[in-house]
């Protein structure tokens, strides 16, 4: 890849689309592609053969996706599994029918098993069963992976897959019911310092554990991989240390300056008990996040307040 590949970033409004379009720009990279939903529904497979036939690009990093959290898989199950399998297999099929060498297809770690080995490898996919919240985004994700490795084999391309862990940032989505718990604990303390609430709730028991990884990481990641020659395969990215939800919640009271006290709501689901990531193939190429949780959390901060005065609401 060079700074005048042309390069597709399929999801570019969202959290991890913005964030790639801010490291590809900054990097000096000329020919960035783009299109909104509204130009380009990727839903709809005819138009997108007709963009891959006309637009002639190197590069595809295929991170648009329906995406959620724990409540928004649990309650939409046939959303997730339908618009990802449509969407991967749209845009896998189409580059591969235009030339398009390079592609990069973003999973998740939710893909894992429920109870696997911690840190998670690579290796362990498909070793035992999903977590039932998430299972319709996992076996969608699993499947553009497999879809990737599917036309590498069959057709000679050199489609890689990255698994990034549970990611927070710029343009994450606050919504309270479908979005990830880190935007929502920021903007439910936020409002809760502001209207002098005693306490917020919070969702479980508190005792799972997530590893949060900044979504500029994550943009840096990427292109590591990119710069990086005869990659292949699947490849895991993540921060290297897991906090548990109750002590995230703790942080996050302490940087919105939120005083009040947390109320842990044992009728949601805790989801997955942990799913920390072994990113050693990833930092083994060089790699290493710089953003540490607070910093991150601090800046995410920022973000969602900026946005709060300028919109006066900061859903995505
Ligand atoms: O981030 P989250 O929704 O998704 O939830 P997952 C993580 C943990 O935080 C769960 C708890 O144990 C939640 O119960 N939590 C506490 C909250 N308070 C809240 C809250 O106010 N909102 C939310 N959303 N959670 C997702 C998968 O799982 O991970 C997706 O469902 C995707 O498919 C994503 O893979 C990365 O980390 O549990």
């Amino acid at each position: 890849m060079n700074k005048d590949s042309r390069i597709y970033v399929a999801g570019h409004n969202g959290m991890v689309g913005s964030a790639l379009l801010r490291r590809l720009v900054s990097h000096g990279y000329r020919h960035l592609i783009a299109r909104s939903r509204q130009e380009l529904d990727l839903l709809d497979q005819r138009a997108v053969s007709r963009f891959f036939a006309e637009e002639n690009i190197d590069v595809v990093l295929l991170a648009a996706a329906k995406v959620g959290g724990i409540n928004a898989n649990l309650t939409q199950p046939a959303s997730f599994l339908y618009e990802n399998l449509v969407i991967e297999s749209n845009v896998i099929h189409a580059a591969f029918a235009s030339g398009t060498p390079k592609l990069v297809f973003f999973g998740s770690s939710c893909i894992y098993p429920k109870y696997c080995p911690q840190p998670i490898k690579e290796d362990y996919l498909l070793t035992s069963g999903f977590e039932q919240t998430n299972e319709a985004y996992a076996i969608a994700k699993i499947a553009g992976l497999k879809l990737c490795e599917a036309y590498n084999r069959q057709h000679g391309t050199r489609y890689i897959s990255v698994m990034p862990t549970n990611l927070y940032g710029p343009n994450d989505n606050y919504d309270l019911q479908n979005g990830h718990v880190l935007a929502a604990l920021i903007r439910k303390t936020h409002e809760a310092k502001l209207a002098g609430l005693r306490s917020v709730s919070v969702w479980g028991s508190g005792s799972p554990r997530r590893e949060f990884l900044h979504v500029d990481d994550l943009a840096s990641a990427v292109l590591a991989l990119l710069d990086a020659d005869h990659v292949e395969g699947v490849f895991n990215i993540g921060y290297g240390r897991d906090i548990s939800i109750a002590d995230l919640a703790y942080l996050v009271c302490d940087v919105v300056g939120f005083s009040g006290s947390l109320d842990f709501d044992s009728s949601k689901p805790d989801g997955t008990p942990r799913k920390l990531l072994d990113a050693s193939k990833l930092t083994g190429l060089g790699w290493s996040p710089t953003i540490s949780l607070r910093d991150g959390i601090a800046a995410t901060y920022a973000d969602f307040t900026e946005k709060m005065q300028r919109t006066g609401y900061a859903s995505a």
